[in-house]
């Protein structure tokens, strides 16, 4: 079921496009018939469903908006409408799929030379090779400035030490991309910063998978290690200089989040309505009480609010007009959103919310750490006030 047909008080589906209609419909079948069955059994074990691999990829997801190197090439609402489709499913699946997006495929595609773009688009748009994106540590998380990986230039390559923690895709990645300060470029206090490709199998580079995680189960989370690890200097992306670089792709990432967290939503909107209907308590469905009532419209209010930004953001895009205080905006009050209708619908359920067979407490656990990646819900809050104030509260 959707927000559109009956339940499209605003008409939201004209504004889509035949071609953007087409993916939405096609992901969304997929994540129906492929996504669905399995993802409880993943979830349980603390899996991602790889065997899904070759199926994302061959419907394009993989770097859906770049032309050529095998990229569909879709518009940026069609983007933001494959998360949406795929965070209905799991917000793992749709994790799997944004990184490899938005912070592998677009960086090398942005800030790679032609060979690098040669060397690796093909394979990670195919799925043949999946990537990872390593910018946060142990102790920089919401500050990446203070990173301490380090590269240092020897010779016809470069030296990398440090340790990134937290990172998606992790141990099924063929290639990392990381973020490291430059040994000798920029000045002693303001060290330089460079992202580099690092390939599995290098000397000197492991990932360790991150255990016990109650949220985005069927998500891989990992610590990269980098220990004297040796890369060439071809490995090195030119065009990555500074921060600004990392933070530049975090803005593809929080745009998708901005449509993928309301399809999590929109899941636990229609099982809560749903059951709702069914469930009868002192002899009428409990959907007729209005305090029930309240819930699922103030759901329903959120999320048709949620949308209408998520789709002014994708126009603005398009435009080339999207600014990053616009984009925390849409992360920050989607993701909220998201969160209180799990709650919401978990609560409906009653006791049946506590239990998987129903999706409302497993999309609650994942938006947790929604909620917290790319960017916490008060670091938005605090680049939204900036931007406002024009006083950056972000350190004493
Ligand atoms: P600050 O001095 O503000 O900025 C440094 C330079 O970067 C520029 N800049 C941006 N450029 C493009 N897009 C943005 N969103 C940008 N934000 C800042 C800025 O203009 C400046 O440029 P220049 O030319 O002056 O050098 O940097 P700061 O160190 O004070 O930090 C600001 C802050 C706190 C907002 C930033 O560090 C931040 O966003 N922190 C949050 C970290 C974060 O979001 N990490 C995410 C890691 S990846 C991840 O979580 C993946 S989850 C998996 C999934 O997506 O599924
Ligand atoms: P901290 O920065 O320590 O923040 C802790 C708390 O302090 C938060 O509430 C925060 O809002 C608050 N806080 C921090 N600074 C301020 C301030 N100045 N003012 C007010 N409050 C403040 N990273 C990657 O690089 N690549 C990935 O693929 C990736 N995947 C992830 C997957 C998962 C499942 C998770 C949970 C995280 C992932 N991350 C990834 C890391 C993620 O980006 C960080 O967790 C996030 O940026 C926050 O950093 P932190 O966890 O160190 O929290």
């Amino acid at each position: 079921m959707s927000m559109y047909g009956e339940y499209d008080f605003l008409m939201i589906e004209s504004l889509l496009g035949d071609e953007e209609r087409m993916v939405r419909d096609s992901v969304r079948t997929f994540v129906r018939d492929r996504v669905m069955p399995i993802i409880q059994k993943h979830y349980r074990a603390g899996t991602f469903p790889t065997e899904l691999i070759p199926e994302i990829a061959g419907l394009g997801l993989l770097g859906p908006t770049i032309q050529g190197y095998g990229g569909a090439g879709v518009s940026h609402l069609a983007y933001g409408l494959i998360m949406q489709e795929l965070e209905r499913g799991d917000s793992g699946v749709r994790s799997f799929a944004s990184v490899q997006s938005g912070l592998v495929i677009h960086p090398i595609h942005t800030f790679g030379s032609d060979a690098q773009k040669e060397r690796w688009l093909p394979g990670l748009i195919s799925g043949e090779l999946i990537g990872c994106f390593g910018l946060t540590e142990p102790d920089f998380g919401s500050n990446p400035s203070g990173m301490r990986t380090t590269a240092r230039k020897d010779g016809d390559g470069y030296v990398l030490n440090g340790t990134k923690r937290w990172i998606t895709n992790g141990n099924l990645s063929h290639l990392a991309v990381v973020f490291a300060k430059v040994e000798g470029e920029g000045t002693p206090e303001k060290p330089h910063i460079g992202a580099f490709v690092v390939e599995r199998g290098t000397d000197g580079f492991s990932t360790l998978e991150i255990e016990g995680k109650l949220s985005l189960r069927a998500s891989v989370t990992s610590e990269l290690h980098f220990e004297d690890c040796r890369i060439p200097a071809d490995n090195r992306l030119p065009e990555a200089r500074g921060l600004k670089a990392a933070l530049s792709c975090l803005n593809n990432a929080r745009f998708g989040i901005a449509f993928g967290a309301l399809g999590a939503a929109k899941a636990c909107f229609f099982e809560a309505l749903e059951y709702a209907k069914e469930r009868v308590q002192f002899d009428r469905p409990i959907a007729g009480y209005q305090l029930v009532q309240r819930k699922l419209v103030n759901m329903y209010s959120d999320i048709v609010q949620g949308e209408l930004l998520a789709f002014r953001m994708a126009e603005l895009k398009a435009n080339g007009q999207l600014n990053p205080a616009a984009i925390s905006l849409g992360k920050r009050n989607n993701v909220k959103v998201a969160l209180e209708c799990a709650r919401t619908a978990r609560d409906i359920l009653g006791a049946n919310g506590v239990v998987d067979d129903y999706c409302p407490m497993r999309h609650m656990n994942n938006l947790e750490s929604v909620y917290t990646y790319e960017g916490t819900h008060d670091i938005h809050t605090l680049i939204i006030g900036q931007r406002l104030t024009g006083l950056a509260a972000f350190s004493g």
